[in-house]
């Protein structure tokens, strides 16, 4: 899209000031993020994947429900709502969105000025904070007022549907590419076990459902400029009704590792327990008064089973033809699933020494 129809659809919103320049922004794998300088202050402009999130409306309904939450919960703490949560730009005819003339469906943000992402982690004193940001956002949504959100990408963290959809990919095959992704597909399918434990537990209720954010990826935590206080958490669209294992686990897999997501080079590839033991504590110290003792137990088998999920979902893309996360290169998708393997591989080796882990930041006191 070019600059002149950016800008249209950027002046749509209620911008603090006239447009300087539009520029891309970030690192994400769904949707289009533009950074929008003006004269006063500047804001992030997002094209919402809507083949990814089919009901966008219902989306922005969440978020802003999420937020107004938030921003009560932060003010009532003395907190500064303006840099600790996102705050939506209105567009000019007061919607929270604005829909183009192809159907495309757009969305402003304030931009919190001064903060910086992480990919991976750059240090264990960061992946607390971060764990932490993620915890207290769970604490502040414990008690979100009024109706079920909506489920905006249904059955998202269902792993047992996430593995059927991989054998179905398999068995398709379309761009046949299964042939050289044998060896990868075999460890899959033999976890199928794995893939029903958490389902199954909140099927039964024997699992609390709670209003998570579901993608607690590293890099969906906002730091100040020094990178050693987590300010704000971000990229809300699948805050909806899930588990907490969902959030810890996915947080694991992108925060206690050594190497990028996506590194070719899987020698350069370590799940790493120093890590993982800063997660634990920033992300229990937050919660503790939240989560049950069922929940609690299944803290480090949740790191295992969402790197196994999140390596059922690139392979299973990249069997499909890549249709759903954004390529830089033709086997990234590929290469994604191969790092998530290592992982998983590694968690599983130290399982006992995960669980003993938690164990014992459960009985640490907060500092
Ligand atoms: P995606 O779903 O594609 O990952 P995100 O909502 O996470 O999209 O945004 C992508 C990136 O844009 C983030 O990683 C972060 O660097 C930046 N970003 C998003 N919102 C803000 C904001 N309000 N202020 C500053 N940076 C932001
Ligand atoms: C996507 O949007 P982003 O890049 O934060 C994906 C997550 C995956 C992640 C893998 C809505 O997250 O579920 O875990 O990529 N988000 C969606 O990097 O599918
Ligand atoms: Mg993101």
């Amino acid at each position: 899209m070019n600059l002149t129809a950016l800008s249209i659809i950027a002046s749509l919103f209620d911008l603090p000031g006239p447009i300087e320049q539009i520029e891309p922004y970030g690192s994400g794998h769904i949707h289009d993020t533009f950074r929008v300088s003006t004269g006063a202050s500047d804001t992030i402009l997002q094209r919402v994947n809507t083949q990814v999130f089919r009901q966008p409306e219902q989306v922005m309904e969440n978020i802003t429900r999420v937020l107004e939450h938030a921003r009560t919960k932060i003010l009532a703490e003395g907190g500064d709502a303006a840099r600790e949560t996102l705050r939506l730009v209105p567009a000019r005819d007061g919607a929270v969105f604005v829909r183009d003339e192809q159907g495309g469906f757009w969305r402003m943000f304030h931009f919190i000025a001064g903060t910086r992402v992480f990919d991976s982690a750059p240090n264990l004193h960061a992946v607390y904070q971060a764990a932490y940001a993620f915890g207290r956002f769970q604490q502040r949504m414990a008690d979100l007022p009024g109706s079920r959100l909506h489920e905006t990408i249904p059955n998202f963290h269902h792993t047992r549907l996430r593995l059927e959809a991989f054998q179905a990919a398999v068995r398709d095959d379309p761009q046949c590419r299964a042939a050289g992704a044998c060896a990868e597909i075999e460890i899959l399918l033999r976890r199928e076990p794995d893939a029903a434990v958490v389902v199954d537990l909140l099927e039964q209720r024997r699992l609390p459902e709670r209003v998570t954010h579901n993608d607690t990826k590293i890099n969906n935590v906002l730091f100040d400029a020094t990178g050693q206080k987590a300010l704000a958490v971000i990229d809300l669209d699948t805050v909806m009704p899930g588990s907490v294992l969902y959030d810890f686990g996915d947080m694991v897999r992108t925060g206690a590792v050594r190497g990028a997501e996506d590194e070719p080079d899987l020698s350069a590839v370590d799940f790493d327990p120093g890590l993982f033991t800063q997660l634990a504590r920033g992300y229990v110290h937050a919660v503790r008064e939240l989560i049950t003792p069922a929940e609690s137990e299944l803290l480090a088998f949740s790191a295992k089973l969402i790197t196994y999920e999140q390596a059922l979902r690139f392979l299973g893309d990249y069997l499909s033809g890549d249709v759903y996360y954004k390529i830089h290169r033709p086997q990234h998708n590929l290469e994604r699933a191969r790092t998530q393997i290592k992982l998983m591989t590694q968690m599983e080796e130290q399982m006992g020494l995960l669980e003993a882990i938690v164990v014992r930041c459960l009985n640490e006191k907060t500092p």
